[in-house]
């Protein structure tokens, strides 16, 4: 179960830690090979490092190309110990086992998605690298492989522990990690040639992904998570860049993006809009003249689960928003970009993580969305309608005026983005009521309106600023209830897709109530 290390073989590209972990081997009195830059990296430390070339006896050739596809390396790897064969034939050429092999590759993503150019990207296709780190995990019966410098102090800990010798579970971990980054890597290189060649790849690109975080937890703490970036090129969390605070749990990711896909429904040469997101629903959105103060209307909709949110905006974040959203305990920050004013005023709320995008994701982009089920993926591609895009179909005796109108796109607008059944009372381009993630859509209306009579009532207002607005439904009403329920809270018009079977009994209930309906003709489901 255990084998005692006695030789290693280091070869890394990320030197990070190898100079401490190599000093603790040497002086556990193993034997250090190395490849030419480690090796002259170790040995300026006054370590003694033998030379892969002088194991070989052939010189590293190739600007480093071949310098360890070599039998005397891969014997050593792979050689079986208790396999009189395989013993004689090392005995035979002289070939020396190998125990230890710590490896990380040619940076080939940091050069990819750092805009290297094409010649310089190939070159940092690592061949030799990925071919041992293959071997040893092959071997891992024999043979340790160390592919993350985050796994030195833990193999310093085991050698520790067990007296210069490392067990076999720890290999089999190991070995399982090593085939994970070869595969990953591997995917990152037929990526990029699928996007430089143009080529229609799109479960690579989507789907493939570069570790990019391990996260200290998932959706919850006893769940392990990872964060995975596809390389799409789309302004949003996955390629925003992270002023300051901590790292972003998978939470806040998740939310993160939620509320930046949303705010970038607005286009921000029209208008400015922010979004207030929570457990990936928003819980406020509102244009405004300016970002404060689309920021101070999305917040009135519903100031109590604001608390702890994460606030998106479609605009430069300027120094009078961040005066307002510092105010209250806010998670994170998303904007295309931030004034160096409004900077310093974050800088303030050490654990408020600003991101900062460059941009808003066009939300007609096409591309993909996947979830899991068990034993399967289910893939689509992504919700990309745009209600300005849509046919608008009048379908009551009133149609809705000039503003009505105005307020059920942007009701429209943000129900896409609500979990499904999804129901959206706004007035003045801001919402007043969202009733979100309900089995039936008459609850959903009905939590809509019970969320606007709070507001008002916090708000100290004397009637639910639902009276006279309008609503919007990310599906059709299957019965008239729901769109009843609307009407009692105060909405005069109705935005939805439109299709059920019982549309003429809904529309007769609208126009009892002189009410406005327009049909879209497109569903937003978001399950
Ligand atoms: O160019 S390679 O594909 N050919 C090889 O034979 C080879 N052996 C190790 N790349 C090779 N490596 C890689 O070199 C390792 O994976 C590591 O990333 C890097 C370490 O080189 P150096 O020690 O010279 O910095």
């Amino acid at each position: 179960d255990l084998v005692p290390v006695r030789r290693a073989l280091i070869s890394v590209s990320d030197k990070t830690g190898i100079v401490d972990f190599a000093c603790a081997l040497a002086s556990k009195g193993v034997e250090l090979v190395s490849t030419g830059g480690t090796s002259a990296a170790l040995q300026r430390e006054g370590l003694t490092v033998r030379d892969v070339s002088e194991l070989t006896g052939f010189p590293e050739i190739m600007d480093g190309r071949v310098k360890t596809l070599h039998p005397l390396v891969h014997g050593g790897l792979l050689g079986i110990r208790d396999d009189a064969e395989h013993q004689e034939a090392m005995k035979q050429h002289n070939i020396q086992p190998i125990d230890l092999v710590v490896i990380n590759l040619y940076p080939f993503e940091e050069v990819r998605f750092g805009g290297g150019d094409y010649a310089s990207v190939v070159e940092n296709i690592d061949i030799g690298g990925p071919a041992m780190v293959r071997a040893s995990a092959k071997n891992h019966a024999y043979v340790a492989i160390v592919t993350d410098p985050a796994d030195y102090a833990r193999i310093l800990e085991a050698l520790e522990q067990n007296n210069g010798a490392l067990p076999y579970r720890l290999r089999q971990e190991l070995a399982a990690k090593a085939f994970a980054r070869t595969a990953a890597y591997d995917a990152a290189i037929s990526q990029w040639f699928a996007e430089t060649l143009n080529i229609e790849a799109p479960e690579w690109r989507a789907f493939g992904g570069r570790l990019a975080q391990v996260m200290r937890y998932g959706e919850n703490p006893h769940q392990q998570a990872g964060f995975y970036l596809t390389g799409e090129r789309r302004p949003g969390v996955a390629t925003a860049r992270q002023l300051q605070g901590k790292q972003l749990s998978y939470n806040n990711i998740n939310d993160t993006d939620a509320a930046f896909e949303l705010v970038s429904e607005f286009d921000p040469s029209r208008t400015a809009a922010v979004a207030i997101i929570k457990h990936a629903n928003p819980c406020g959105v509102a244009e405004g003249a300016s970002i404060a103060e689309a920021y101070r209307r999305a917040l009135a909709c519903d100031p109590v689960s604001a608390f702890g949110g994460i606030v998106a905006l479609n605009r430069i974040l300027d120094a009078e928003a961040a005066e307002e959203i510092a105010k209250i305990f806010t998670e994170v920050i998303i904007a295309p970009d931030a004034t160096e004013e409004a900077q310093a005023i974050i800088a303030q709320k050490k654990n408020l993580r600003l991101l900062l995008t460059g941009g808003v994701a066009d939300p007609r982009q096409p591309g993909l969305s996947a979830k899991t089920v068990a034993g399967g993926l289910l893939v689509q591609t992504r919700d990309n309608g745009v209600v300005d895009d849509l046919e608008l179909k009048v379908v009551t005796k009133r149609a809705p005026t000039e503003k009505e109108l105005a307020d059920l796109k942007f009701a429209f607008r943000v129900a896409k983005h609500v979990k499904s059944n999804a129901i959206v009372y706004a007035k003045d381009l801001a919402t007043v009521g969202i009733g979100a993630g309900q089995m039936s859509r008459v609850d959903s209306a009905r939590i809509a309106a019970r969320k606007a009579i709070d507001a008002a009532e916090a708000a100290g207002l004397a009637e639910p600023l639902t009276k006279g607005c309008v609503v919007a439904s990310d599906a059709f009403f299957p019965f008239a209830d729901g769109l009843l329920s609307a009407v009692e809270a105060g909405a005069t018009a109705v935005i939805q897709p439109g299709g059920s079977m019982r549309d003429d009994e809904v529309i007769k209930a609208a126009d009892e109530h002189g009410i406005a309906m327009v049909f879209t003709g497109m569903r937003h489901f978001r399950h």
